[in-house]
């Protein structure tokens, strides 16, 4: 069977693309013709993510799955959150983590953390699946992998950002990777 993954960000589309879906093959947007920026008018990942693959099942009649994410810093009340993708004002991510910094000069309490919410419509029923990895804001952008704020975020555990390792590295341990082990282990199940 099919299964679309419904997303424009060509950095997610790759982490993705890296986890093995057994039973399915899976398309991208451009596979079903599909070339709407879908709305994200939702106030939580959840709700956005739901949006996204629900606009894939309704309009195109297939089984999708959305990923929608962002970095909640606890001393900016969780921003950038569900504004993740153009907190600046811009979708551009240099602009987006400069503001980062710029909010968190002085600030001594760096935690925060990734998420994750990917939402799935199979059979005509949802279901979502979420992933959290904690860590701190750097005091600059270090390493030139990744995406979005991958060089200012360096997880629990480790002495290197996001930016600094590759992506099977990123992906042993990422927010997506751990909502995306728990889409693998539901569709495996229901196999
Ligand atoms: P789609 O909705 O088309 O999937 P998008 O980029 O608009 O793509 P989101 O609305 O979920 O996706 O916004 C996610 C933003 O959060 C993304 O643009 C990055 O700025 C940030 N982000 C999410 N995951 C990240 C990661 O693994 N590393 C760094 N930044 C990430």
């Amino acid at each position: 069977p099919e299964l679309v993954f419904a997303t424009n960000n060509k950095h997610k589309a790759e982490e993705v693309g890296k986890f093995l879906i057994n039973q399915y093959k899976v398309l991208n947007l451009k596979d079903i013709g599909c070339d709407v920026d879908i709305p994200e008018t939702g106030n939580s990942f959840a709700a956005n993510a739901e949006l996204k693959s629900s606009y894939v099942t309704e309009n195109f009649k297939l089984d999708c799955f959305a990923d929608d994410s962002g970095l909640e810093i606890d001393a900016l009340d969780n921003e950038p959150g569900i504004y993740s993708a153009r907190y600046s004002g811009v979708r551009d991510d240099v602009a987006n983590l400069n503001l980062v910094l710029r909010k968190m000069e002085g600030v001594a309490n760096r935690k925060a953390h990734f998420k994750t919410v990917i939402s799935l419509n199979k059979n005509n029923r949802k279901y979502l699946f979420e992933g959290v990895v904690y860590g701190n804001i750097t005091h600059t952008p270090i390493g030139e992998d990744g995406f979005g704020y991958d060089p200012i975020f360096m997880p629990d555990g480790y002495d290197r950002t996001f930016a600094q390792m590759s992506m099977t590295e990123k992906n042993a341990i990422s927010h997506r990777a751990i909502a995306m082990k728990k889409l693998i282990a539901f569709l495996k199940e229901q196999a």
